[in-house]
C-alpha cells in the first residue's frame, strides 16, 4: 500500500487540490466571453500597407516587426471608446457568466499598470488601467473575472520565447524572463484586481516542470480558489482548454472549455467579415454543453476600444435565444446521444433537454432507449406536448411539421427517474 501511495502520490495531491477549489460556479457557467485585445488591434490586419489575413494578434510575428518599432504602437494607443460597463453588459446580455481578457498576449504589452515592465498601458496616451476597469465592471454585473496571460511567448523580450526574427533563441535566458517579467506580472494580476475566477495561460512552449510549479504556487498563494487552465503546461491545471476552435466529438471528463473565435481571428481585423451567425454560435454552444464543457467565445475590440458592432449584435441575438432556454443550459450535465449533428442534449435531475438544431424531414427524432420511463415531453418555450413512442430499441419523438424556433428548439423530456 505504501508503494502504491508513493506511486499515486502526485496524482492524489492534484485531485485533492481540484476538489478543494471552489469550482461549482465554473461547472454551471457554460458560456463565457473571451477578449483578445492589445496593441495589435490598432493594426487591424494591416502593416505598412500590406494586408495580413488570419489571426491579427500574431501580426508582429507575421510581419516580422522588430520590438522597437512595435513598441511605437504604444505611443498611439488611446482606446477612448472602451467602455468596461458596456462590455460587461454585453456579456450579461449574451447570457455569459464569466469574462477572460488578454492581460498580456505574445506581443508582450500589458493592458494593466505594471511595475515589472514599462511596456504597459500606463505609458500610452490612454494611461488608465484597463484590467482594473473591466474587473470592476464584471464584479458589478455579477460576472466572474479571469485573465489570459502568455507566460512563455513574449516577442518584445530578448529573453522571452519566440521572437527569432530579431533575437537569437539560443541566447534567451527564459528563466530570467520568468523572474523579471512573467512571475512579477502574474503576481500583480493576482494581487491587485480582487477575486480572479480563472486564469487562461497560453502556449507553454519550452516551460519546465519546476517553472510551471512556481507559477501555479504563486497563483495559489494569493488566489486559492482561482482555477488554472491546462495550458499552464506539463499536464497540470484545474481545467482543460481544448485546441483553438475545437469541439470534441464525444463528452470529455472533468472541467473543460472550448475556446472559439467569432470570425477567423482572435484580435480585431478589418479584413475579416466571416462572423458566425447567432444560429451558429448557439449551435456550437449546444454542442459544447451537451458534451459537458464550457464555451468561451471571443470578441476582438478595435484599436479605439469599441466592440465591432456586428459582433455585439450577434452576441445579443444569441443571448435572446439563450434567455428562453436557461434551464436547459446552465447547471446541466452532459447527455450524449451519439455522434449525429441534428440534435444534442443536456440533463438535470429527471429531465433531459433535447436541442433540435436541424428539423428532421419526416418530423421524427429517434433517441436511444433510456433506463427510466418517459412520463412527459413538451416544447420548452410554449409548453406544447410532444408525443413519444417507445420502440424496440429506441424512443421516437413525433414532432410538429415546422420547427417552432428557427435557431434551435428545445424539447423537455421528463422521466420517472434519472434518464440513464
Ligand atoms: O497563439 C495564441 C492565439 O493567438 C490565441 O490567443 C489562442 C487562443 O486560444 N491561443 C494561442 C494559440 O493556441
Amino acid at each position: 500500500q505504501k508503494k502504491m501511495n508513493e506511486l499515486w502520490g502526485e496524482e492524489k495531491e492534484k485531485t485533492e487540490e481540484i476538489t478543494h477549489k471552489e469550482h461549482q460556479w465554473y461547472k454551471e457557467a457554460k458560456f463565457a466571453m473571451f477578449i483578445h485585445w492589445g496593441l495589435y488591434a490598432q493594426l487591424a490586419g494591416e502593416y505598412q500597407g500590406q494586408h495580413y489575413w488570419g489571426i491579427n494578434e500574431w501580426i508582429m510575428r507575421r510581419a516580422k516587426i522588430e520590438s522597437k518599432d512595435y513598441a511605437k504602437l504604444a505611443d498611439t494607443f488611446n482606446p477612448v471608446n472602451f467602455d468596461a460597463d458596456a462590455i460587461a453588459q454585453l456579456a450579461v446580455d449574451a447570457g455569459m457568466k464569466y469574462v477572460v481578457i488578454t492581460a498580456k498576449h505574445h506581443e508582450g504589452f500589458a493592458l494593466f499598470d505594471s511595475k515589472a515592465s514599462d511596456f504597459n498601458i500606463s505609458n500610452t496616451p490612454y494611461k488608465k488601467d484597463l484590467i482594473k476597469q473591466l474587473a470592476k465592471a464584471c464584479k458589478k454585473k455579477g460576472l466572474r473575472f479571469g485573465f489570459y496571460y502568455s507566460q512563455m511567448l513574449d516577442w518584445s523580450e530578448k529573453n522571452g520565447f519566440g521572437n527569432d526574427w530579431e533575437f537569437n533563441p539560443d541566447e534567451a535566458d527564459v528563466q530570467k524572463y520568468m523572474n523579471e517579467k512573467a512571475l512579477p506580472q502574474v503576481k500583480e494580476l493576482v494581487t491587485n484586481y480582487g477575486d480572479i475566477g480563472c486564469i487562461f495561460f497560453d502556449t507553454p512552449g519550452p516551460i519546465k516542470h519546476e517553472q510551471v510549479l512556481e507559477l501555479k504556487a504563486l497563483v495559489e498563494k494569493y488566489q486559492p480558489n482561482c482555477l488554472i487552465n491546462s495550458r499552464i503546461g506539463q499536464g497540470l491545471g484545474d481545467f482543460k482548454t481544448l485546441g483553438d476552435n475545437e469541439i470534441p466529438e464525444e463528452p470529455v471528463d472533468g472541467l473543460w472549455e472550448s475556446c472559439d473565435t467569432h470570425n477567423n481571428t482572435w484580435a480585431y481585423s478589418k479584413l475579416d467579415f466571416n462572423w458566425k451567425t447567432p444560429k451558429e454560435v448557439a449551435h456550437r454552444l449546444i454542442d459544447v454543453i451537451s458534451k459537458g464543457g464550457n464555451y468561451l467565445f471571443n470578441i476582438g475590440p478595435k484599436g479605439d476600444g469599441s466592440v465591432p458592432e456586428v459582433s455585439a449584435m450577434i452576441l445579443r441575438e444569441t443571448g435572446t435565444w439563450i434567455s428562453k432556454y436557461k434551464e436547459a443550459i446552465y447547471g446541466t450535465e452532459s447527455m450524449y446521444l451519439g455522434g449525429q449533428t441534428q440534435f444534442a442534449a443536456t440533463q438535470k435531475g429527471n429531465k433531459m433537454y433535447l436541442f433540435i438544431k436541424d428539423w428532421p424531414k419526416d418530423n421524427k427524432i429517434y433517441v436511444p432507449k433510456f433506463n427510466s420511463k418517459v412520463v412527459n415531453a413538451y416544447f420548452m418555450d410554449d409548453k406544447s406536448k410532444v408525443s413519444v413512442t417507445n420502440l424496440e430499441g429506441a424512443t421516437m419523438m413525433n414532432l410538429p411539421l415546422r420547427m417552432p424556433d428557427p435557431v434551435a428548439s428545445v424539447v423537455v423530456v421528463e422521466f420517472d427517474g434519472k434518464p440513464n
